[in-house]
């Protein structure tokens, strides 16, 4: 059997805001990369799994066309870009990072009640397909002024009314002088897959792959949470516990009427909720990461 057939292949950004942490999602999963002379394809050594590195526009197309089985690119780009006649392609996970929304933005002398205000406007953007089908769906006309970057100095240039690009922090508008309206789209990493029927073999690989994906995920937010308690109290700590199941409830030694709690919860545990369940009568509370999870 070719190798080709043998080995799944993966599209990620080559150079950007979401390379790092879309390579390091796999290497947390325990893929070992060989990051030899070929810059394009990264060959992982330890598990069937290649790494094809290009442009985040590029993405869809590789993951939609079959070239790729699977692709990480932010939302905004995956419905911008994503071939309209390949219904396959679909995302199955949203990462939590390169989060950022396309928004609407107008330098301050310009009058700005709502998006009715865009009519007979031109609006600078990168995202022209987003763009045009938001302005339809409010049922404004404007000029969609195309522009591959730097669409922030389009109203200074004269080139444009306003604008519609990708906010972060902010930082970029308000050097620009624009102020953030309405929100088109928010957006962030997604994993996106071809659906279309895989051979055997290479759909054994895509399942073992998105399992330790899956895992690496989980235990982002996951914590496994410790403490002693009154029996009484379980009740009242069950409660409180986000997103904890069913807690293990241990008898401590000597110490009748009190138990030990153990319990892996699913979401963040904040501070609050350590005041929560001391509140309850909880006390030796302990909170440790969880390396790793297969769920
Ligand atoms: O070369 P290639 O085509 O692969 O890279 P690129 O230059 O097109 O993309 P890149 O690396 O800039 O962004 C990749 C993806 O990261 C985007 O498609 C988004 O999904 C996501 N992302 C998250 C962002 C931002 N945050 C972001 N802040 N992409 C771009 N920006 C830019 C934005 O365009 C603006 O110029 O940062 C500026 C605004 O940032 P703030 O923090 O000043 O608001
Ligand atoms: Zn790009």
């Amino acid at each position: 059997m070719s190798d080709e057939i043998n080995r799944l292949r993966v599209a990620v950004q080559k150079k950007g805001q979401l390379a790092e942490r879309s390579l390091g999602l796999f290497e947390q999963a325990g893929i070992k990369l060989i990051k030899g002379s070929n810059d394009l394809l990264y060959r992982a050594e330890n598990f069937p799994v290649d790494f094809l590195r290009v442009r985040d526009d590029d993405i869809p197309q590789f993951v939609g066309s079959g070239a790729c089985q699977l692709g990480i690119v932010g939302e905004n780009v995956l419905y911008e870009e994503a071939p309209t006649d390949v219904p396959e392609l679909g995302i199955i996970k949203k990462l939590g990072f390169g989060k950022c929304a396309l928004k609407i933005a107008v330098p301050s002398n310009i009058p700005y009640a709502d998006v009715t205000s865009l009519q007979g406007c031109r609006v600078a953007t990168t995202y022209p397909k987003l763009l045009k089908k938001y302005l339809d769906r409010q049922g404004v006309n404007a000029e969609i002024v195309f522009m591959s970057g730097a669409v922030e100095v389009a109203p200074r240039m004269q080139v444009a009314d306003v604008i519609c690009d990708l906010v972060s922090t902010g930082q970029t508008l308000a050097s620009n002088g624009l102020i953030a309206k309405d929100t088109v789209l928010e957006s962030q990493a997604v994993l996106i897959k071809n659906d279309t029927a895989l051979p055997e073999l290479l759909q054994e690989l895509v399942e073992r792959l998105l399992k330790r994906v899956e895992g690496v995920l989980a235990t982002r937010e996951t914590k496994y949470i410790m403490m002693n308690a009154p029996e009484t109290a379980l009740e009242s700590i069950i409660d409180v516990l986000p997103g904890a199941g069913s807690p293990t409830v241990t008898p401590l030694a000597g110490k009748p009427g009190l138990i030990a709690v153990h319990a892996v919860c699913q979401e963040s545990v904040f501070w609050e909720t350590l005041e929560n369940l001391k509140e309850c009568g909880a006390s030796a509370i302990l909170v440790l990461p969880i390396e790793k999870m297969m769920l």
